[in-house]
């Protein structure tokens, strides 16, 4: 069925998808509601409490059906098995791409370069469940012999974006008497503020960093020694207020952090796919072993979920495709993620660099440019915040914008009626975005007819409604999961690499070149006029 070679837009799937879009590109969800009254409880899914209503979609069974068979003709399922199985997928790095193992269960095996992954995967799990324990006990304590109050997670991009959203969303199951804060910019004010109240004899640093390389993490850390040594601390106490997590074994341990304190990982586990390994060691001491266990049960489940599930049940397959076919056939540019929870409220942040870092690419894996679009701006704020701002024109102007609302039906913070009445705008926005209003429902308001156009709202605005029974531990794995699946479904159709990041490595080294231009004021510039001018301003005004 699956012939990869031919390009995508010449495959069958993708022509009929052509013809398709022509004939229903402009029907009304009002009719497709219209014309099939089971269609709002017959085009949903369900996994393991994680409920999809896909139905207000401006798609129907034709639609899918023809979704699913480009995801067939585009190897979708051989692909996904290529993953699960350790295969060198990532082509450009020549790395595997295994975040699946992070969460396997210890019975099982994952091979690669012929060596079972997984008991190393549980072996640093044990050790910062040991680790987690004894900060949270209190029995690890400073070099003072006070115990840690306070954690900040030094790490950038995929070695903070994943650990803030994390201890953000399942805070309520965290430890209050611990204190955690994440610096990531190489902006000085994000280090300050973040020890400003603090004493460093009561804090713990974990240096986050795959290649213990990057230039805002090294420089966070090292301003992060200066501060704690400056507090009166000796070298020899740095083993108590520093660890770290990363891959080079050799640069930690050149920075001064003992070795035994380090939590390794793989080059096979991706940056922006590392917050379930020792990435999350935050998370970890936040939450507790067994939560952390819970959230990767979560991760698991839709990972088995995914690869077994036949496509028309599975819910990252199906969001994945309709991502396509809106970014496709309706030339959508965005989507908006917009969760009604305030504990998600980093969630579309976290997304953006999962989704927009993985399949933001310009050429297929064979190196053609494309000649379709790839990935599309994913964007949001948690609810009902958004609505009272950017949510206008998403009912009103003149773009397409998919949506995805994700809410639960159970609140964490019991409070009168506020479940009900942030649960009731989930729905209330997903219909009005679906169904509109028409010209004579405006009039039939009394409304002048001067101002009729102006209340109008058209509709036939799609939307995906995720709505989860309770934000748990085991339910944000599930989340994350979902999307991180969906990015791949979209990544194979599109037939690029969704797990390399040309771009980040490029600003890795851009600004090295300028830093040693901006301290000493006399070296020759030999930018562009614009560069150069910009640096003799600063280099005046600093
Ligand atoms: C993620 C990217 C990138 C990376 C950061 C931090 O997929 O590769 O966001 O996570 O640049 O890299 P280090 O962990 O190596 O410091």
């Amino acid at each position: 069925m699956s012939d990869t070679t031919i390009p995508l837009t010449q495959r069958p799937a993708w022509k009929a998808l052509q013809k398709h879009y022509a004939e229903i590109g402009k029907t009304h969800l009002r009719d497709l509601f219209e014309s099939d009254p089971t269609r709002g409880t017959r085009m949903s899914a369900e996994v393991d409490g994680i409920f999809l209503d896909f139905s207000k979609n401006r798609a129907n069974d034709e639609t899918l059906k023809l979704l699913i068979q480009l995801a067939k003709e585009s190897g979708l399922r051989a692909r996904a098995e290529a993953m699960f199985s350790g295969e060198k997928i990532n082509i450009t790095e020549n790395r595997a791409v295994l975040h699946v193992a992070l969460r396997a269960p210890k019975e099982e095996q994952i091979f690669v370069d012929g060596e079972d992954v997984v008991p190393e995967v549980h072996k640093v799990l044990d050790k910062m469940a040991a680790f987690s324990d004894r900060v949270r006990s209190g029995e690890w304590k400073g070099y003072t012999g006070k115990r840690i109050k306070n954690v900040i997670n030094v790490g950038i991009g995929g070695s903070d974006l994943g650990p803030v959203m994390a201890y953000e969303a399942l805070k309520h199951y965290s430890q209050r008497d611990l204190t955690f804060r994440f610096v990531s910019n190489v902006d000085g004010t994000d280090f300050a503020e973040a020890v400003i109240d603090l004493e460093a004899d009561e804090t713990l640093f974990l240096v986050a960093s795959k290649t213990f390389t990057t230039l805002e993490t090294m420089t966070n850390a090292h301003s992060a020694r200066d501060w704690f040594l400056k507090s009166g601390a000796d070298e020899a106490a740095i083993a108590k207020h520093f660890v770290a997590i990363s891959t080079n074994e050799k640069e930690v341990a050149k920075f001064g952090i003992d070795t035994a304190n380090m939590f390794g990982f793989w080059d096979w586990v991706g940056g922006r796919y590392s917050m379930d390994s020792a990435i999350g060691l935050s998370t970890m001491i936040a939450i507790g072993p067994d939560n952390f266990h819970a959230m990767l049960d979560g991760f698991h489940a839709m990972d088995v979920h995914y690869r077994t599930t036949p496509l028309e049940q599975n819910l990252p397959a199906l969001m994945g495709l309709l991502t396509i076919w809106y970014t496709e056939f309706f030339d959508a540019q965005t989507v908006a993620v917009l969760p009604y929870e305030q504990y998600l409220k980093r969630f579309p942040a976290y997304l953006q660099q999962l989704t927009m870092e993985s399949n933001g690419k310009h050429v297929t894996l064979e190196g053609e440019t494309v000649d379709y679009q790839t990935g599309p701006i994913y964007w949001g704020e948690p609810g009902t915040n958004g609505q009272h701002s950017f949510y206008q024109l998403i009912h009103q102007g003149t773009r397409l914008i998919p949506c995805d609302f994700i809410g639960f039906c159970k609140g964490l913070n019991p409070l009168g009626r506020h479940h009900d009445m942030l649960m009731a705008n989930v729905f209330a926005q997903g219909e009005a975005l679906a169904f509109g209003k028409t010209a004579e429902q405006v009039r039939a308001e009394g409304t002048p007819e001067w101002l009729v156009p102006h209340k109008v709202f058209e509709g036939n605005r799609p939307s995906n409604t995720i709505l989860v029974e309770e934000l748990t531990p085991k339910a944000l794995g599930q989340l994350i999961a979902l999307y991180e699946h969906s990015v791949f479904t979209q990544g194979v159709i599109w037939d690029i690499d969704s797990f390399d990041q040309w771009g980040v490595e490029l600003g890795k080294v851009l600004a090295q070149r300028i830093i040693p231009e901006l301290e000493d004021k006399s070296g020759e510039l030999k930018h562009d006029s614009s560069t150069n001018n910009l640096i003799i301003r600063y280099r005046n005004g600093r």
